[in-house]
């Protein structure tokens, strides 16, 4: 292959990842390794943040030096540009979440209405609670009737126009934070509104205190955690099913060489729950036979892999890095994608191959793929159509160049607030003693993606067995979940790595030390926890003995999420350095003064062992200030 080799051992810890990305240069394929390689050495301007192509006077660039030029075009300085590429990040992260949550919305709507057939309200009591936070009447209503209110408040969510802030917000945040947000005027009102502040005022010739700015992505960012990420959580729970503890296996060896492998990927569970519902037909299995195969196996990957796990055990097989070399096994039929985190690269790597690459939503085509795009009305239709595809499909499978990892590991995943609760006998009471005893010394989250930058894994694996090793339990979404997963840490066993007190607890409980909440946009599950044990013990959750964390995170989501963590009192370490050394005003604010401000900052630490020292000491610190004992 042409180009640099990609040094395979060294980029990854996981199983399986350094064969295939060998198979990938055998076979003359580009991963996103090797591409990440041909772009070294990237744009220094680019990574301290003092880019700024906000208008065609520019790009203008700042010597961060202080040699050349100190302002742009217009006269923006370094802190203003910081401030704003950071604002557009976090705008966009918000967009990408909520708008995954309009969808779900749509779709929970049109059921209300009885015009998706293909669909129903499964978690019913959940429905009613949410009717309930809303403050919609339920008494003497259809299920439906309570859902198109629920459905017409959610709308709204989005688009007001008053001041008041989301009612979601203001229903499940704990009321010490709401005054905090309230009195640095960071409600926030509507999604939308909020979006769209941030795009206007990061504008030429807007905002340019970098200050003013960054209180504005904080007010987006509390409208994705804590609204529109917390809808789609809901309204998912409502339609598949609230997650309950679920056994699988993850990694590539969850690939079948006799089957017809499906991969569903992307984020939205509308289509991937339907594509694994009716890949379990028994039509569709017996076509998959008349075809010669020994049926259908469809595996997850990335944030839609963690919603048909969590509801349906559906086994995992990657995460963010490994989506290309899923294909690269030679063994795929079919990457069925909705949007984000799709490599538009997909194509390239499956044209060396027979996989088909199927977008499916007009938001996320992809050129060079077959596009069936979805529609809810015709759901069952439209998932037996791209199903068929796969099988085929499977008649132009190369055993030749077909090469499956034999590797995959257990889990448990499932593991909603509601399940939680239950694991421990109804109340959030046994939680609060074990950490108010020291048994448990704290809780971190931990999220986020993977980035070529981190040896892939490294992160996500190290800090939580460092994590768990000081006794403190670890939870965590997305790509994070599917790292501990493939790495044996979500198993009632990997208590074994834990620090005594949290070991006896899993013991007890039959759980595993570092729990699986589901995808991204369930981070608001995380929230939700943080705010009950708040309520609970009559403290912000600043005080609290909690810590978040994003690793080897590389999205825009992941800045939103940061930063509606960090807003929320969370303190929130970051394993990639983000685009702010430009400014050591912003570097400041955001790692130090807004402490004071909200109760919660960014620490940035590339070394996982490092920051996992420092989260420990920050938690016992809470712990002292509670008169917890340490
Ligand atoms: O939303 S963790 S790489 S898949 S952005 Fe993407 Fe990051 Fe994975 Fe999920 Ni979240």
């Amino acid at each position: 292959m042409a180009g640099k080799k990609v040094p395979s051992k060294q980029v990854s810890i996981t199983p399986g990842v350094g064969k295939l990305i060998e198979k990938a240069e055998e076979d003359g394929v580009k991963t996103a390794w090797h591409r990440f390689l041909e772009q070294q050495p990237q744009c220094g301007f680019g990574l301290l943040g003092v880019c700024c192509k906000n208008c065609t006077m520019g790009p203008c660039r700042i010597d961060p030096f202080g040699v050349g030029p100190t302002k742009g075009v217009c006269g923006a300085d370094a802190d203003t540009i910081v401030a704003r590429n950071i604002v557009r990040m976090i705008a966009a992260g918000t967009a990408g979440h909520s708008d995954h949550s309009r969808d779900v919305v749509h779709v929970f709507k049109g059921i209300a209405e009885g015009k998706f057939k293909d669909y129903k309200l499964t978690d019913v009591e959940k429905l009613k609670e949410l009717a309930k936070i809303l403050g919609v009447e339920t008494e003497g209503k259809s299920e439906n009737e309570i859902a198109l209110e629920v459905a017409h408040i959610l709308e709204m969510e989005f688009g007001k126009q008053d001041e008041e802030p989301v009612r979601l917000l203001a229903a499940t945040a704990p009321k010490k934070r709401i005054k905090v947000w309230e009195k640095l005027g960071v409600l926030p009102r509507a999604i939308d509104r909020e979006i769209c502040l941030s795009m206007h005022r990061t504008h030429i010739g807007c905002d340019a205190d970098p200050a003013s700015l960054l209180l504005h992505g904080v007010r987006t960012a509390l409208a994705d955690g804590w609204c529109g990420s917390m809808m789609a959580t809901y309204l998912s729970d409502i339609l598949f099913g609230t997650p309950k503890p679920i056994k699988s296996l993850a990694n590539l060896g969850v690939l079948k060489e006799d089957m017809v492998n499906i991969i569903v990927h992307g984020h939205n569970p509308i289509l991937s729950m339907k594509i694994a519902e009716i890949a379990q037909s028994e039509e569709m299995q017996k076509l998959a036979e008349q075809y010669g195969a020994k049926g259908i196996n469809v595996a997850g990957m990335c944030c839609t892999g963690n919603e048909v796990l969590s509801r349906m055990g559906v086994q995992v097989a990657g995460n963010f890095l490994m989506q290309e070399l899923a294909i690269i096994t030679g063994a795929v039929e079919a990457v069925i994608v909705d949007y984000q985190c799709l490599m538009p690269s997909l194509v390239d790597v499956a044209s060396c191959y027979h996989t088909k690459i199927i977008t499916t939503e007009p938001k996320a085509r992809i050129p060079g793929a077959i596009h069936v795009e979805f529609e809810p009305e015709k759901a069952d239709e439209i998932a037996k159509e791209i199903i068929k595809i796969a099988i085929e499909n499977y008649k132009n499978r190369v055993p030749a160049k077909v090469y499956i990892p034999e590797h995959k590991m257990e889990l448990v995943a499932g593991f909603s607030v509601e399940a939680i609760l239950e694991a421990l006998g109804g109340t959030l009471e046994p939680l609060i003693k074990a950490l108010q005893d020291g048994t448990i010394k704290g809780i971190v989250g931990i999220v986020g993606c993977n980035n070529p930058r981190v040896k892939q894994n490294y992160g996500h694996v190290t800090l939580a067995k460092e994590l768990i090793k000081r006794d403190i339990l670890v939870v965590g979404t997305g790509c994070w979940g599917i790292a501990a997963a493939m790495h044996g840490l979500l198993t009632p066993e990997a208590a074994e790595m834990a620090g005594p007190g949290l070991k006896a607890v899993c013991e007890a409980l039959g759980i595993p030390p570092c729990l699986h909440m589901g995808s991204c946009v369930d981070c608001s599950r995380i929230l939700l926890v943080l705010s009950a044990l708040a309520n609970a013990l009559n403290v912000d959750i600043s005080d609290l003995p909690v810590a978040g964390s994003a690793p080897e995170w590389m999205s825009e989501k992941a800045v939103a999420i940061g930063t509606y963590f960090v807003a929320s009192g969370v303190f929130t370490h970051l394993g990639v350095i983000p685009p702010v050394l430009g400014s050591q005003k912003v570097t400041k604010l955001l790692t130090d003064d807004i402490e004071d401000l909200l109760g919660g900052k960014f620490y940035v630490e590339t070394d996982p062992v490092k920051a996992a020292e420092t989260i420990y000491n920050v938690i016992i610190e809470k712990r002292k200030k509670l008169g917890w004992p340490i």
